[in-house]
């Protein structure tokens, strides 16, 4: 006689599942399914050395504002301005990873990841952004640096995640004066000097496009120092961020170890081809060059393209073909923050050759505005960039999303949504390596919840559940599912 499952079976059922108890049935399903990931994980795997990592930001983990002759930075006084956060939260104590490294270290060890990348406080190293080091500034990361490499883990360090010094902000209006420029590329000196004897990749500044279009210009988030730039000014901001990259490549050049390799974190205007057509794919290429155009173009061929010029028109920035070749310089690796496709491109018979789809409303979000699902964008978005500019070593520097976590009434956070997430953006970033795009590692965002910027603590990104009020940390259903894959290397 066949059972029928009636509505109080399932209720049953469900309960039992809620409470955690395994019901024979569930049981029996799991180990059947369970073999079948298996099997099928050849294709799903990724390369033997590729590179699992977590990443974070100074600002938005440490706390400790004032430790060791920290000087302010503008996220400071940015968010001590009212009304600018979400909640009016500030990094003052964000989730005191200063006094908690060691155990956050444990934290991505239990995931199995095996590289970590973090960023500098340019400010803990140069209070005033310039002049005389403060002698503590780094013992705060040659700490976290021996604790990752005793328990395995390798560092990549950057060096601008946007927490520039106060006083440069005040003294030089910040990137809008080349002294900037040239002031990071003497604290990239200084720091060379002092860590590449065991930190061997080094990114310089995370996301010039996000941080210059929202913290000067006119982005749809704001973020410090909260300025809205007229146009010409603007584009002067960039092309100083630019050449601040190629400083700091250079001097690090100098400084470093000979084995050290340099890079940059970019926010790449991903491209996708609304439908794989060769005519749609061609147009994502251009596209991928010119919405690209004021920096990872620039960076990667030392020219602003005539479309990006032309654009501009009186507005264009003023550079030398010096500062050309500096900005340049050649770089190891490229890293890709990829959260989203930014946009989606069709072939078109006009002098551009592409042309942009507008989203329609109904398209899916996660739980930031900005934040629309696009898995292929991981796989877009690499092999755009490999395709275009022929690189040859690409990580995936950010990955990830926020989501609506509550603890559950078991304590757990089950973030399914993030799981969902991840799952569909690394099938597209697995048929990358598959295919020999160069993709050596994916650093995911974040390892644990975190002060997000202009959205404070409302928004969280981790795989790790934060609880501001205690920092106690607690794995959500994603860790566990980034952990299975980790060691699986393929997509489970
Ligand atoms: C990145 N957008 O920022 C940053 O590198 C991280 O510090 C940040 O926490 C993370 O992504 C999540 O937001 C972005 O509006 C901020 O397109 C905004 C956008 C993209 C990236």
């Amino acid at each position: 006689m066949s059972h029928r499952f009636t509505r109080r079976d399932f209720a049953g059922a469900a309960g039992a599942l809620a409470a955690g108890l395994a019901i024979p049935t569930a049981k029996a399903e799991a180990q059947t399914v369970s073999a079948t990931p298996a099997a099928l994980a050849n294709d799903r795997r990724f390369p033997a050395d590729f590179v699992w990592g977590t990443a974070t930001s100074a600002y938005q983990i440490e706390g400790a504002v004032s430790a060791e002759g920290r000087g302010p930075s503008i996220w400071d006084s940015y968010s001590h301005t009212p009304n600018k956060i979400r909640g009016g939260g500030n990094g003052d104590h964000a989730v005191d990873h200063f006094h908690r490294y060691k155990e956050d270290i444990q934290l991505m060890k239990a995931l199995g990841a095996k590289a970590y990348r973090f960023s500098i406080s340019w400010s803990r190293v140069f209070p005033a952004g310039v002049g005389t080091p403060n002698p503590q500034g780094l013992d705060f990361y040659n700490r976290l640096i021996d604790e990752l490499l005793a328990s395995g883990i390798e560092p990549f360090a950057t060096l601008y995640h946007w927490d520039l010094p106060q006083a440069l902000q005040d003294r030089v209006g910040g990137w809008a004066s080349q002294d900037t420029s040239k002031a990071f590329g003497d604290y990239a000196a200084h720091v060379a000097q002092r860590i590449t004897d065991r930190v061997k990749n080094i990114f310089t500044i995370n996301e010039c496009g996000t941080f210059v279009d929202f913290g000067y210009g006119r982005g749809p988030v704001e973020l410090a120092p909260g300025l809205k730039l007229p146009q010409p000014q603007l584009n002067q901001v960039r092309h100083h961020v630019a050449l601040g990259h190629g400083m700091a490549v250079q001097a690090i050049r100098a400084n470093g170890r000979a084995d050290t390799r340099v890079g940059l974190a970019e926010n790449v205007a991903s491209c996708v081809p609304a439908i794989e057509t060769p005519a749609n794919i061609r147009a994502s290429e251009i596209a991928t060059r010119e919405m690209n155009g004021g920096y990872m173009t620039v960076i990667l061929e030392g020219r602003y393209t005539d479309a990006f010029l032309a654009y501009a028109g009186k507005n264009a920035p003023s550079f030398t073909a010096e500062e050309l070749k500096i900005i340049s310089s050649p770089v190891d690796f490229v890293g890709l923050n990829v959260y989203m496709p930014q946009y989606y491109v069709v072939a078109s018979g006009d002098q551009h050759g592409f042309a942009l789809v507008p989203f329609p409303t109904s398209f899916p979000r996660m739980d930031s505005d900005w934040l629309r699902i696009g898995p292929e964008a991981l796989y877009w978005a690499p092999r755009n960039v490999a395709k275009v500019w022929n690189v040859k070593q690409i990580y995936i520097s950010e990955n990830g999303t926020s989501a609506a976590d509550r603890p559950a009434g078991d304590g757990k956070i089950h973030d399914l949504d993030r799981v969902m997430y991840l799952r569909n953006y690394l099938t597209h970033l697995q048929r990358a390596t598959s295919e020999g795009i160069p993709v050596r590692g994916y650093f995911h965002w974040s390892l644990m919840d975190n002060f997000e910027w202009s959205d404070g603590y409302e928004k969280r990104f981790g795989l790790y559940h934060v609880d501001f009020a205690t920092q106690k940390r607690t794995p959500k259903l994603s860790a566990e599912f980034y952990r299975s894959l980790i060691a699986a290397n393929a997509v489970v």
